[in-house]
């Protein structure tokens, strides 16, 4: 087979300045979902700064129907032009001049998402990274920002609001029942940030008055009969606002800021200026359609897109290469937030969790990149686990080394330094360096090395002279093009406690006093020893405390030290941390019974122990949760050399049925402590308690008793809020029992208008262990609430079965691999970027045994050999194979 694909490679290292400016941008358009009439007006000179004389200019443009052409006011001839694929070129333009095209956009036929499209009663745009090249002809790179002036000409039947970034400078009515609506947009900003959003939307109004004294009107719009689903967004929109100015000291800049919600979206939000467009999914929620985990996401991803504003938008990127100079800190910025929202230890566990399972793995794998990649073919690509999620922990390593006031002033000193700016990762961190005194030179390893950094920790007590040392060795395994590994330079976050589980001091050699119960030690070497003194007796060590590096800890600790961790340490991540590292020796050695045919038995100090954490009243709940929460069979994947997914499934399950047997009066003593008292609020602080009661009845649930099951299907009817109903439904999709069909079909009936809530019917049927899931899988891409040009559906079916339930996806007969390559042949078509995504799973081929990774392998070249592969597919499946 021959891949000869003319996909074009962009290297980071190839980066040169614009050859053209763009000073101002003056935009017309005439909506309408089948043809739209873009009007553009650009003020162009040659860059002062550019490499070289410019010869021509290349503006990029896809997808676009060029109507006419005029520079300086004069038609262009065709022999001072060029039309190409993905381009407009002017051969020998002067050193400054108005260009005006007029081009015409299908709308309805945008599929992919991305450009201006239709969704619902509106036309939206997405514009990151690369998408307004798809509205009209432009120099579409983030290093060219311009002021932006745009009109929105619309039936106002249809479209009653317009609207733009900026703010509303002028409205009127024209002819024939249209209406107009121009905005401006002060401040700079490069093309991906630019957004227009018009249809038939209502709006809930609010105000913010910042710390400086001025008022902002807050507006969300959404369609009509989703106005009452607002209140939780516009809430934590406002808790945002002030989060940023008391810990960042950053104001909101313009008057107004809009964020409209719509249901056809390809990731969660964008930060487009004063004006986001939302996923709706991370807008809308009512106690009865949403859970505690959805009001959560809200509230997260809406300060995320909130603190862009400042991570983002007044400081941008100079190319995408340095995407995580916007999004590691936006991430780090929302996580804070969050933490500081709700209860920080239990925060940093789920995303400590999210990171090992989906990071982790990228890293493990042929998509392996730096935070800041070296190449890509298609951009859409990298907006990975790794730019965000990774990115977000080196920025997090960078507040742990330089402390809360060293990193506030490396913050202040870049906001100073680069307002307005386009900059680079290199501009970040030398803030940070700056501000702190201090060198990171080898810390920008983390940007350009790939693979997660192995940690290996050994001990060694001298009762003679009561010292203590830690040798500590850390190594990074290969990733693709990059064989060899530079030490990395990391915090790591530590304490020593003696047997009785008390904090012991700790003083390195050669210190005198400080006597500090933790403290950060810094890592820069291969290998290194720190030698702690007065220790009294052989001490356990607390390490990587707060997971204060994305790296992955060895320490060979014995069940009784865990055991200790787990009760005694004073840090809440590593208590958790020891419990699952137990729970997860337990497990893989189960994994092995099975595999060598024995039989499975569950320790008695392992049901010991999950008894002691269970009863224990002085546990915060939502914790416990966490805590009695056992490894993911993903996580459990990573650690194995072959996945053997049966296995990790039976294994799991059977430790999940003990527990739910041999602790049945525990669990329900529990659930029944946990009952609720009054009336569902989703802020009445009992969100933990929830969990934790839902937990209970999955363990009771899991040795699939009636009453468990009359437990459940009663909870799932008297549920007051979807919280309740999910916890009592997802539990029952995945038992054999006459209860399920019966729930899943009240549950349709019940919400099959809710968008929101029919996701969650479909999720929940695709991620059920019952081995006939993929057969209903199938069924449902006929069900007629299925649509493959609905991202959220898609995800919610076809994301939900191969990403969610690695049991039922790795079947050994392959049927579900051919069911995932069917769907991304057909996503491939409709909406590239979300048919790559789906190609994801097919990447970790190499982790299964010979037979899995022929048949997913068979399935990769299937879809490589598709005539008219998109780029984006093409990228991942040819890296993957
Ligand atoms: N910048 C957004 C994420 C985003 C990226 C690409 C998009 O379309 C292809 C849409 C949104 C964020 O970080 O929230
Ligand atoms: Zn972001």
């Amino acid at each position: 087979m021959s891949h000869t694909h003319a996909h074009v490679e962009i290297r980071r290292e190839d980066y040169t300045p614009p050859d053209y400016l763009i000073e101002t941008v003056e935009l017309r358009f005439e909506l309408d979902a089948e043809t739209t009439l873009v009007s553009s007006r650009l003020a162009l000179h040659a860059n002062p700064d550019r490499v070289g004389r410019a010869p021509e200019l290349r503006l990029d443009g896809e997808e676009l129907k060029l109507i006419s052409l005029q520079l300086d006011g004069v038609e262009l001839a065709p022999e001072r032009y060029r039309v190409e694929e993905k381009h407009l070129v002017i051969p020998d333009p002067p050193e400054r001049f108005i260009l005006e095209a007029v081009t015409e956009i299908s709308p309805a036929r945008n599929t992919a998402l991305s450009g201006l499209y239709v969704s619902g009663p509106m036309l939206c745009t997405q514009c990151e990274a690369e998408g307004f090249r798809r509205i009209t002809y432009f120099l579409d790179r983030p290093d060219v920002m311009a002021v932006y002036r745009v009109t929105l000409v619309a039936p106002k039947s249809k479209a009653p609001v317009l609207l733009a970034n900026g703010n509303r400078i002028e409205t009127g009515e024209l002819p024939d029942g249209r209406h107009y609506a121009t905005w401006l947009d002060p401040f700079k900003k490069p093309s991906y940030l630019f957004a227009v959003v018009a249809g038939d939307l209502v709006a809930l109004n609010d105000r913010f008055t910042t710390m400086s004294g001025r008022k902002i009107n807050l507006e969300l719009y959404v369609e009509q009969k989703n106005l009452g689903k607002c209140d939780h967004a516009m809430a934590s929109l406002k808790r945002a606002m002030r989060w940023d100015e008391e810990k960042f000291g950053r104001e909101y800049d313009l008057d107004t800021y809009m964020i409209v919600a719509v249901d056809d979206f390809n990731m969660g939000a964008m930060e487009n200026k004063g004006l986001n467009v939302f996923n709706s999914r991370y807008v809308l929620a009512s106690p009865e359609t949403a859970t505690d985990d959805d009001y959560q996401a809200i509230e997260e991803v809406i300060g995320h897109e909130y603190f862009h504003n400042w991570t983002g938008n007044r400081i941008t990127c100079r190319d995408w290469f340095q995407l995580s100079l916007k999004e590691g800190l936006t991430i780090y910025r929302d996580q804070e937030f969050s933490a500081d929202m709700q209860s920080r230890p239990v925060k940093r566990i789920t995303d400590v969790r999210l990171l090992r399972s989906s990071q982790f793995a990228e890293d493990a794998g042929p998509l392996a990149h730096p935070v800041r990649p070296d190449a890509y073919l298609e951009i859409n690509n990298f907006y990975s686990m790794t730019v965000y999620h990774k990115g977000g922990e080196v920025i997090r390593m960078l507040a742990t080394l330089l402390g809360p006031d060293g990193f506030r002033k490396g913050m202040d000193l870049y906001f100073e330094r680069h307002d307005g700016q386009a900059v680079r990762v290199d501009e970040f961190v030398q803030a940070m360096a700056d501000a702190g005194g201090r060198d990171l030179g080898q810390f920008m390893r983390w940007y350009d090395q790939a693979g997660t950094p192995v940690l290996t920790v050994t001990d060694h007590y001298d009762a003679a002279t009561r010292s203590y040392q830690l040798i500590v060795e850390q190594s990074c395994p290969a990733t693709p093009n990059q064989p060899e590994k530079k030490p990395f330079h990391l915090p790591l976050a530590m304490g020593l406690l003696d047997r009785q589980g008390r904090e012991l001091p700790l003083r390195l050699s050669g210190e005198t006093g400080g006597d500090s119960r933790s403290r950060v030690l810094e890592l820069r070497e291969a290998q290194e020893t720190f030698t702690f003194t007065g220790v009294p007796e052989k001490p356990v060590p607390s390490l990587l405390r707060n997971y204060s590096a994305p790296v992955k800890l060895r320490y060979d600790y014995t069940e009784e030290e865990l055991v200790l961790l787990m009760t005694h340490d004073s840090d809440p991540f590593v208590r958790w941390e020891a419990g699952q590292v137990r729970a997860g020796q337990v497990i893989l050695d189960l994994v092995a019974d099975r595999q060598q045919g024995r039989g499975m038995a569950l320790e008695d100090s392992f049901v010991a122990a999950f008894r002691t954490l269970l009863t224990d009243a002085k546990q915060d709940r939502a914790f416990l949760a966490e805590a009695l929460t056992l490894p993911a069979e993903s996580y459990l994947a990573e650690q194995m050399e072959v996945i053997d997914p049966d296995a990790i499934f039976e294994a799991r399950e059977f430790v999940r049925a003990t527990l739910g047997t041999r602790l049945a009066a525990e669990f329900q003593q529990t659930r029944a402590a946990c009952a609720p008292s009054g009336p569902y609020r989703p802020d009445d602080g009992l969100s933990g308690c929830r969990r934790l009661r839902n937990l209970c009845l999955s363990y009771l649930m899991a040795p699939g008793s009636q009453p468990a099951i009359d437990a459940a299907f009663g909870q799932f009817r008297s549920a007051d809020n979807m919280t309740d109903s999910i916890g009592a439904l997802m539990p029952l999709a995945g038992c054999d029992c006459p209860e399920r069909g019966e729930a899943l079909r009240m549950f349709y009936e019940k919400w099959k208008g809710d968008r929101g809530v029919v996701d969650k019917w479909f999720t929940l049927q695709a991620t059920s262990r019952l081995p006939g899931t993929l057969s209903e899988v199938i069924a449902l891409l006929d069900h007629p609430d299925f649509e493959f040009t609905n991202p959220n559906r898609v995800r919610s079916l076809v994301g939900a079965f191969s990403q969610s339930n690695q049991v039922r996806f790795h079947d050994a007969s392959g049927a579900g691999y051919r069911f995932l390559a069917d769907q991304i042949l057909k996503l491939n078509t409709i909406n590239p970027q979300i048919a790559a995504r789906m190609v994801t799973p097919f990447s970790r081929w190499r982790r299964f045994d010979a037979k899995r990774q022929e048949m997913m392998k068979k399935e990769l070249e299937r879809i490589l050999a598709e005539p008219g592969l998109a780029k984006d597919v093409y990228e991942i499946a040819a890296k993957s194979v």
